[in-house]
């Protein structure tokens, strides 16, 4: 694709109002994406594989290190590819304690998610809460990176082995994340990336599956544009997961600014430290153990025994002053319809994800917020 500008630089525009959001969108180099747009314009070719996607796939591929890379119109619509194009059946394993997308796409393609427990530090599936959970019935353990923290996949693909299980990683929050030197991206029989406006990298919305599994790839092209492997011959049980040309764009002029979001994320994370450090009964979830992450949730955990308030009277004051904090991912999914009336999961308990469902806040960064709006936020929370 022809393009003339070489400087990428973010466009740092920030919403006009004083109000401040989890998730406000990066936005990238502009001009390059107002020239990618006219070109699409003048192609009058807007979506079904074109030439903008399939940059777009490439330039994920090079950067992931990964085999295959389809692009997708969200990552709900991703899982749910995922979870068909590996024939999924039964039962299969996830979380509670990530947002609901991760159960409601194995519901929506008639497979019963079974909540596993979370590690209390990191916040990803605890391994030993999976083992237990195994039945005859299970067919695949899906488990998230939350916050970008990428899961033990060791732990977990070994299970997956030792009970011939499927192991999909819900990848929403871990694009631009590695573990031990390999991007997530590499892992499990495959991986699904959200790029909606929140997230690190956008697309406005959209996501991504990557996966290093010839077979399954060929699967996956397949099924993601209705089954058709040739202009009138359908082979598949498919459905319509493409991403449009524009939001291929959106990521395009997202991709060569990268560095620079990673930064500005991870100078908002060492400012939330220096200005919360030591405040009783507040932990700001750290980062530091990771090699790569893209630092895109300020989390912090409130112990009300000791902050003195709750975690929901903090919100509520945080609200007051225009600051949407956000309390992600409370009640957890076992306690969200449909899954809270069905008899199983009723006398549930997890206790870590209860525990942090009722502690966790995240806070705003991104490229919309500068310091003084951190100063802003954290003096709310320093007022108690
Ligand atoms: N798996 C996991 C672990 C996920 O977290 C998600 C999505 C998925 C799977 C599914 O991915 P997708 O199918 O969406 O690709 C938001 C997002 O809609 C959702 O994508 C995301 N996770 C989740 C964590 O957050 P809500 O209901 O909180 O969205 P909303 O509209 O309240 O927006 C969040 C904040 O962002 C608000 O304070 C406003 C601000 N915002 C939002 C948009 C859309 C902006 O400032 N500008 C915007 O354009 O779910």
């Amino acid at each position: 694709m022809s393009v003339t500008k070489t400087t990428h630089r973010i466009d740092r525009k920030v919403v006009q109002d004083d109000v401040l959001h989890v998730g406000a969108p990066n936005v990238g180099d502009r001009a390059y994406f107002d020239q990618l747009v006219d070109q699409i314009f003048q192609r009058r070719w807007f979506t079904n594989d074109g030439c903008v996607v399939k940059e777009l796939e490439a330039k994920l591929r090079s950067y992931l290190g990964v085999k295959h890379c389809f692009a997708v119109c969200n990552a709900t619509n991703g899982l749910q590819l995922a979870y068909r194009a590996l024939n999924l059946t039964g039962e299969v394993i996830v979380p509670s304690f990530t947002f609901v997308a991760t159960a409601h796409a194995a519901q929506w393609c008639g497979l019963t998610p079974v909540f596993a427990d979370v590690d209390r530090d990191h916040h990803t599936i605890c391994p030993h809460s999976i083992e237990s959970l195994i039945t005859e019935k299970t067919s695949a353990i899906v488990a998230v990176h939350l916050w970008g923290n990428p899961c033990d996949t060791q732990a977990i693909e070994d299970v997956a082995r030792k009970h011939g299980l499927a192991v999909v990683y819900d990848a929403a929050h871990a694009f631009a994340c590695s573990k031990d030197d390999q991007r997530i991206g590499n892992f499990g029989d495959c991986e699904v990336f959200s790029f909606h406006a929140t997230k690190f990298f956008n697309t406005f919305e959209g996501g991504a599956i990557t996966t290093n599994d010839d077979a399954l790839a060929e699967r996956l092209a397949l099924i993601k544009n209705f089954g058709f492997a040739g202009m009138d011959t359908v082979v598949d049980l498919g459905t319509n997961a493409k991403m449009p040309e524009i939001c291929a764009a959106m990521g395009l002029s997202l991709l060569p600014c990268l560095d620079q979001l990673l930064e500005r994320n991870r100078h908002n994370h060492q400012l939330y430290r220096a200005h919360l450090d030591g405040i009783p009964g507040l932990r700001l979830l750290a980062y530091d153990h990771l090699q790569q992450t893209n630092w895109q949730y300020v989390v912090v955990e409130i112990d009300e025994s000791r902050f003195r308030v709750s975690r929901d009277e903090l919100v509520a004051r945080l609200h007051a002053e225009q600051i949407r904090a956000r309390r992600y991912f409370y009640p957890g999914c076992h306690r969200m319809e449909p899954y809270r009336s069905m008899p199983r999961h009723q006398n549930l308990t997890l206790p870590n994800t209860e525990t942090l469902c009722n502690r966790v806040i995240c806070l705003p960064t991104g490229s919309a917020i500068d310091e003084a709006d951190i100063e802003r936020v954290c003096r709310v929370i320093r007022g108690y």
